[in-house]
């Protein structure tokens, strides 16, 4: 067996290295808050980026030359061989993958089926060998052209039931290799013109589609997480997981609040018009904060571009989120980036991942002393300390506009405005990035 990767030893922690490949921050059993920094993090490749992505543009085809291209399930074996080759170079943990970027479709859904079970077998022996898991699986809904007027929300109630049929192969697939979490993205559940849509129909079939998921969950005893992965728009003008919060209020209307949780990808929180922490917080004030997809957009061009991390600030705030709503259980840090076209060899491909390892780990460490230190935490109690107060509390539970009327009335209140802090705030946060 050839190595791809052939001449790139294990990558280790070494602060003092003078190699490239070497993590000076990412230290697996350093001991943060109590816990060890892998378990944090709990990082994982994204299949489809590192060994399925061609090295396209909107200009131009393939650019990268790999020796598992080709539709066979051959390559499909060789292209493992790489991936789990890489996932125990980095000492990544876990890893999570769509149908589409682990096989080439079949002729038949029954042959792309059984292609599928045939590699998940071939999975299950690396992943018992290698001891990397899974962190989530999902289904390719969106490069197939049966899928270009959506999955679930399509007009077609054939597409609508190739989709429910493939979500449950790829549900199987990630249940029989112990996955942790089962992602929905919705890459075409939006539209293209409202001049040929009927959104309360689509918005229907999407949500029956989710309940169909969370019953099959239950079906088949999976105790994973299943997770909805918000995004705006591309590839479709605009989609219905537009964010977090849209999504938490279609999950109310199909009482599906208390089943399912978030993915929330920080390229797609930008998109939205978002910081990845406001995304991050809104997820955890509404108590479906469950995984996240690392990233970073370039900020001119307005795309997905999906690159790896770089900047240790934005990616404290982000932990700091992350760690306040208690960390993750199921959930981890899924690479979901890829390095550029013009990035050709097999040791860029580790060298994207390991120096975003680093990134996050000294954005973990940041975001972990933020909250020992507890400033942010104390200046919030602090502000909303008239709340803490009987009268208050009783006003919030019991007053009506009559009553507290009233009493403003009788007591002459005249609040006096306070200063938000913002800009000691941003000095405090700057000490610690
Ligand atoms: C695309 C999404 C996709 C999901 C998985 O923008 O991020 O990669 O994470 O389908
Ligand atoms: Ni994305
Ligand atoms: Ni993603």
């Amino acid at each position: 067996m050839t190595s791809f990767f052939e001449g790139i030893e294990p990558v280790r922690f070494d602060p003092d290295s003078t190699s490239e490949l070497a993590y000076r921050h990412y230290d697996p059993d350093e001991i943060v808050l109590g816990k060890r920094m892998e378990d944090h993090l709990r990082f994982a490749v994204a299949y489809w980026h590192s060994f399925a992505w061609e090295g396209g543009d909107p200009f131009g085809g393939r650019s990268f030359e790999r020796p598992w291209w080709g539709d066979t399930m051959e390559h499909a074996k060789i292209k493992a061989d790489a991936a789990f080759e890489m996932f125990a170079i980095l000492g990544q943990p876990f890893f999570c993958f769509h149908d589409q970027d682990v096989r080439p479709e079949g002729a038949t859904f029954a042959e792309s089926k059984a292609r599928l079970d045939e590699i998940v077998e071939y999975f299950g022996e690396k992943m018992e060998q290698t001891g990397t898991r899974l962190l989530w699986g999902t289904a390719n809904l969106f490069t197939n052209r049966r899928f270009m007027s959506g999955a679930a929300t399509n007009p077609d109630p054939d597409v609508f039931a190739w989709s429910a049929a493939t979500v449950k192969a790829c549900m199987d697939a990630t249940h029989t290799l112990g996955g942790q979490n089962y992602v929905l993205w919705g890459g075409r559940e939006g539209y293209e013109t409202l001049l040929n849509t009927d959104l309360s129909r689509e918005r229907h079939q999407a949500g029956r589609f989710l309940q169909m998921v969370v019953d099959y969950k239950h079906r088949i005893g999976f105790q994973g997480q299943i997770l909805v992965e918000p995004k705006p728009q591309e590839p479709s003008k605009h989609q219905y997981d537009y964010d977090v919060n849209t999504v938490y209020s279609f999950l109310k209307e199909f009482g599906l609040e208390g089943e399912v949780k978030m993915n929330i990808e920080q390229g797609h929180a930008i998109l939205a018009g978002h910081s990845f922490e406001h995304e991050l917080a809104m997820a955890a004030a509404f108590g479906i904060l469950g995984s996240i997809d690392m990233n970073r957009n370039d900020y001119q061009s307005g795309w997905d571009t999906d690159q790896f991390p770089n900047n240790v600030p934005e990616v404290a705030l982000a932990y700091y989120e992350v760690l306040r709503a208690g960390g993750f259980t199921t959930g981890g840090t899924n690479f979901d980036s890829k390095v550029r076209r013009q990035s050709l060899d097999p040791v860029d491909l580790i060298a994207g991942h390991v120096g975003a390892m680093d990134v996050c780990a000294r954005g973990l460490k940041a975001a972990a002393a933020m909250l020992q230190d507890g400033g942010l935490e104390a200046a919030r109690d602090e502000r909303y300390a008239g709340w803490d107060t009987p009268v208050a509390r009783d006003m919030l539970k019991n007053g009506t506009l009559d009553s507290i009327a009233n009493r403003v009335i009788s007591e002459g209140i005249d609040p006096e405005p306070r200063s938000g802090r913002q800009e000691r705030l941003e000095n405090w946060v700057n000490r610690f990035v």
